[in-house]
């Protein structure tokens, strides 16, 4: 058995099976192997009476081992092994902690009894990778929680604390925590002669097609566009209504369409780069953090109270400077506003608001952050401001503090060398709602040092943000492969699409809104050189008559009360006015037209970026794509996006077009390869 991350230890007449595959113990093949080892070694062995079924280390299984997905199967396969397990005449007793998730909860439910501790967290997940439950989860679930619950756990993914699950009857016994197995080895004994054996499979669930149609319909919008979600929907269904063989195999088909389907793919894809994006090249994983323990916030705006926010609620102490009185006091109660919203939506406490609000101070000084370990410029884009508050840091903060600008396009170099310590100087680039949205790009310039890059990684980690490392150049991964694509869109309503056209390829494509819906939600203002007299664009056309997107009721959308958008016979003439000016003739534009103008461009825009270094690696371009701006994730990124539509494809299209192709793009397409 010891070639196999699995041992076995008789207590009295209980066999105690553990597995030992770190970190997450996933269900790889030597897990499964171990496993079913132990189980013929308690068939053989009449002196055992009941199995416990535990993890070492962190967390119970977290699910199948995904890097196994996509590669030939190897024997013994998990449903099988929960097969056997279930109809085992001697009681199996799965001790839960940390998280049993995906198929590692597949294997507790196939257990007859399930003990936890509080703080342990059960799930199936699967839905996030693209898949289901495929190891009986879909048809066990429901037999145990019902059809409403089954259909959230399935569905959606999150998993539930255990004292819910106890709740549901998913656990049977909630253990104390720190004392796991003594407590499963006390349920084992009590159980042990008890019969009939409970077995799961043999339970029945009771149709809802009620509840099946209402959550159908409550999450249509969440679910645009992926094809799990229905299928996992679909599979519970099936639960309600076929014998549990029968469900079974309706799962296994669904469960293979979805692990050979390319949304899988992609969310797969988007795990493993999500983890990868926190490496960094060319820096030892051992290098010393420095320690943050308070963090200074120079800006009270929108953007500053975001990121203020971040560290309060990871329980970090800020201080946040502003200029005047009423811009810190506007801040401070903005940032007090959005955490009493979310305790009104029971996402917090009282205590816990006031928690994070006991951790800010508002000052109206700079000299009030010489004793912060981080300071994040958080203040509007002009570089001699930026340079000039640089400055004044470098002679506050004390030795060693690092020194960030939340800058979104300027020169990160430029500005560390405004100060005499370029070395503690690095970006930091949130995105707004900077408390919501998960990306931070963080800019490493020419000098930053290592410790210093390593950790705001790590502290990135900290604040729950997915930070990628990006190198200095204008608009850094996100915003430099927006520009093309703003480019173009802007060029093809000169040439006779309109914005709805536009923005509904983009929406139907999985985006969350089109370019011009964005301009509109951001401020068409933003950049504008405030002249209404001076017309050289249909934007400046737009902003001279007062269209400066949502906030002014219109933009290249008219809006009502409520924010809905209609097109506008305004904007309409304002493009037309520009086209006859310019004596573009109109055309009709197809969709595929804008899809190759507007996103093969990013695409190629992509490739550039990583053909310069300015990203690590085609994933982490992939990542920032998917939590800074919406990029969908069944679609993988950008970069992954491309080896789907096909690399030689895009270049085509491209070359159609008149764009100068990026070597690396023109090099993966001759290979006919993605990134
Ligand atoms: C499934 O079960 C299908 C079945 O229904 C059907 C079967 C027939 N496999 O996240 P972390 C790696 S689908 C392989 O940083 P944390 C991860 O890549 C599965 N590797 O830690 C990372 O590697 P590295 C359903 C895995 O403490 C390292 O472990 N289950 C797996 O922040 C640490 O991960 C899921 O979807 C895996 N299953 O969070 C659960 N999981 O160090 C997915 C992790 O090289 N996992 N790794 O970068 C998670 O949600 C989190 O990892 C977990 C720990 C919450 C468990």
């Amino acid at each position: 058995m010891s070639d196999f991350p699995i041992s076995t230890e008789k207590r009295g007449d209980i066999l105690i099976v553990t597995s030992n595959n770190p970190p997450v113990n996933a269900l790889g093949a030597g897990v499964r192997t171990g496993l079913e080892a132990a189980l013929n070694e308690a068939a053989a062995d009449d002196g055992i009476k009941a199995i416990v079924l535990i993890c070492a280390g962190q967390t119970f299984f977290a699910g199948a081992d995904i890097t196994e997905f996509g590669k030939p199967p190897v024997e013994p396969m998990l449903p099988a092994i929960i097969a056997r397990m279930e109809s085992f005449d001697k009681p199996v007793i799965a001790a839960i902690h940390g998280t049993a998730l995906g198929g590692g909860l597949e294997t507790a439910l196939g257990a007859h009894y399930r003990v936890a501790v509080p703080s342990a967290k059960l799930g199936v997940p699967e839905v996030k990778l693209g898949l289901l439950p495929g190891a009986g989860g879909t048809q066990r679930l429901p037999r145990v929680v019902g059809v409403k619950a089954a259909l959230e756990m399935t569905a959606k993914g999150d998993p539930v604390p255990a004292s819910k699950a106890h709740q549901w009857g998913l656990v049977d016994h909630l253990a104390e925590e720190g004392a796991l197995l003594d407590a499963a080895l006390a349920f084992a004994d009590k159980v042990k002669d008890v019969r009939p054996i409970p077995r799961v499979s043999e339970k029945s669930v009771a149709a809802d097609d009620a509840a099946i149609e209402a959550f159908r319909k409550e999450n249509a919008r969440k679910f645009r566009g992926f094809d799990a979600p229905a299928a996992n929907i679909a599979c519970v269904e099936a639960a309600t209504r076929l014998p549990f063989a029968e469900g079974l195999e309706f799962e296994r088909g669904e469960f293979m369409k979805l692990m050979f389907g390319s949304q899988s793919a992609a969310q797969r894809h988007i795990f493993f780069a999500e983890r990868k994006a926190s490496k960094i090249d060319g820096i030892a994983s051992d290098v010393a953090l420095r320690p943050i323990a308070k963090v200074g916030v120079i800006g009270a705006g929108t953007m500053g109270g975001g990121i203020t926010m971040n560290f309060l609620s990871a329980g970090i102490a800020v201080t946040i400077v502003e200029q005047a009185e009423d811009a810190l006091n506007r801040g401070v109660g903005v940032i007090r506003k959005n955490y009493e919203a979310s305790a009104a939506k029971g996402r917090l406490t009282t205590e816990q608001v006031e928690t994070a609000m006991g951790l800010l101070t508002p000052s109206l000084s700079l000299d009030d952050l010489a004793d912060c370990d981080l300071i994040i410029e958080a203040i509007f884009e002009n570089m001699d401001v930026k340079k000039e508050v640089f400055g004044k840091l470098d002679a506050i903060a004390k030795p060693g503090a690092i020194l960030a600008s939340n800058t979104s396009y300027l020169n990160v170099d430029e500005i560390a060398a405004s100060t005499s310590r370029p070395n503690d100087v690095v970006g930091m680039h949130f995105f707004s709602p900077a408390n919501v949205m998960k990306l931070l790009e963080v800019v490493r310039g020419a000098k930053t040092a290592d410790d210093v890059l390593a950790t705001v990684m790590a502290l990135a980690k900290k604040i729950k943000k997915v930070a990628v490392v990006a190198g200095v150049c204008h608009g850094f991964i996100g915003n430099r492969m927006l520009m093309p694509r703003q480019v173009e869109a802007n060029k093809l309503l000169m040439e006779g699409a309109t914005p709805e056209q536009i923005d509904r390829v983009h929406v139907e494509f999985g985006m969350p809104m089109g370019p011009f819906q964005m301009s509109d939600l951001a401020g068409v203002d933003i950049g504008w050189h405030r002249d209404p007299s001076r017309i050289e664009s249909i934007r400046d056309a737009l902003c001279a008559e007062d269209r400066w997107g949502q906030k002014k009721g219109a933009g290249f959308y008219d809006y009502d009360e409520k924010r809905n958008p209609t097109p506008s016979v305004r904007v309409a003439e304002i493009i037309e006015d520009f086209r006859s000016r310019s004596n573009m003739p109109k055309r009709e534009i197809s969709d595929q037209e804008i899809i190759e103008r507007t996103l093969y461009t990013m695409v190629n825009e992509g490739a550039m970026i990583l053909e310069e270094g300015m990203a690590q690696r085609a994933s982490d371009v992939d990542v920032v794509w998917i939590y800074g701006y919406g990029w969908p994730i069944y679609r993988g990124g950008p970069m992954f996006w491309a080896g789907l539509e096909g690399t030689p494809k895009i270049v085509e299209g491209l070359k159609k077009h008149g764009f100068a192709v990026s070597p690396l793009l023109a090099e993966k397409a001759e290979k006919n390869e993605g990134f």
